[in-house]
């Protein structure tokens, strides 16, 4: 499961681009904005460390688009789509700046682009040089992002601790918002209420975390019943929270895909928080970006998805 099967291979490429853009009136950002994973990968015998990026999307004329490119696979010599001249956002945006809950805590430059192959597909990744605090670089157990796989073969086994940072080309200022739940237990209760009344149960919502998406100083609150993510925004003790999103926890309705909030991180630079989903099933990745806009969450990108 997971990145298990990658196998780096210094390939030239024939690649396929795949185009899902997504509708998002926001301001500009000055040059294109190159959305990224670095997937940061341990050897834990020796402790070395190893980062790839691969490009998720790209956010350009108020729209994100699809910026993973496809390559062809090493073992079967397969294409995941019809071979095409696309050529990786990667041999002209080089240069990122890597985040873990939204702080930044290093910066990785591309100097190659490989193919890497995940599962049935394969896609094409930058290599490079990165320099990442190191006392930022986490690799515990209980993070849902972070995997462990042990690799076996003929005279051949060692183990390797995958994790995942959100990496942009375009480096953003992200607004400074600590709220503390224990000094306001009269907007958590109305939030926990909010949110359980939206999902339609009793039960207490779990994982509830606090962000300022719109920068008010307001919270607006995450947490999921059973299978279903509720976001509400709080408007003051006289007033009922606001529903900005009710979402399914595995989308599209595919067995063991789970939706994980990577990232809440403003990416177009117009000092509006936007959610980053990653989303994970067996043997297959891909991506959403969630804005909010006219008080509602909304879906502005999906796509990216790497594997079967
Ligand atoms: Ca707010």
């Amino acid at each position: 499961m997971g990145f298990a099967e990658i196998i780096l291979l210094s390939l030239r490429l024939l690649a396929a681009g795949r185009a899902e853009d997504g509708l998002a009136p926001f301001a500009h950002t000055a040059e294109p904005q190159l959305v990224a994973l670095l997937a940061l990968r341990r050897e834990n015998l020796p402790h070395t460390l190893r980062g790839e990026i691969y490009p998720i999307a790209v956010f350009e004329g108020n729209l994100f688009r699809d910026a993973s490119v496809r390559g062809v696979h090493p073992l079967t010599g397969a294409g995941s789509d019809a071979p095409s001249s696309a050529v990786s956002p990667l041999a002209e945006i080089r240069q990122f700046t890597v985040y873990q809950r939204a702080a930044p805590i290093g910066g990785f430059r591309v100097t190659g682009i490989e193919a890497a192959v995940y599962s049935c597909a394969a896609v094409q990744v930058g290599v490079g040089d990165m320099d990442l605090q190191p006392s930022h670089v986490r690799f515990g157990r209980l993070d849902p992002r972070v995997q462990t796989f042990a690799v076996s073969g003929p005279g051949v086994t060692y183990e390797y601790t995958l994790n995942y940072y959100l990496a942009l080309s375009v480096p953003v200022s992200q607004p400074d918002f600590t709220w503390d739940s224990l000094s306001d237990p009269a907007a958590t209760r109305r939030l926990r209420d909010a949110i359980r009344e939206a999902a339609g149960s009793l039960a207490e919502p779990d994982g509830f975390r606090t962000f300022d998406l719109d920068g008010d100083g307001q919270p607006e609150a995450v947490g999921a019943v059973e299978a279903t993510i509720v976001w509400a925004s709080d408007r003051g003790p006289e007033v009922t929270p606001r529903i900005l999103a009710v979402l399914e926890e595995t989308p599209g309705g595919r067995l063991n895909r789970r939706r994980h909030l990577a990232e809440v991180m403003d990416l177009t630079g117009d000092g509006i928080a936007e959610l980053f989903y990653q989303i994970d099933g067996i043997e297959h990745h891909a991506f959403e970006i969630h804005a909010l806009k006219r008080n509602a969450l909304t879906e502005v990108f999906s796509g990216a998805g790497y594997g079967c």
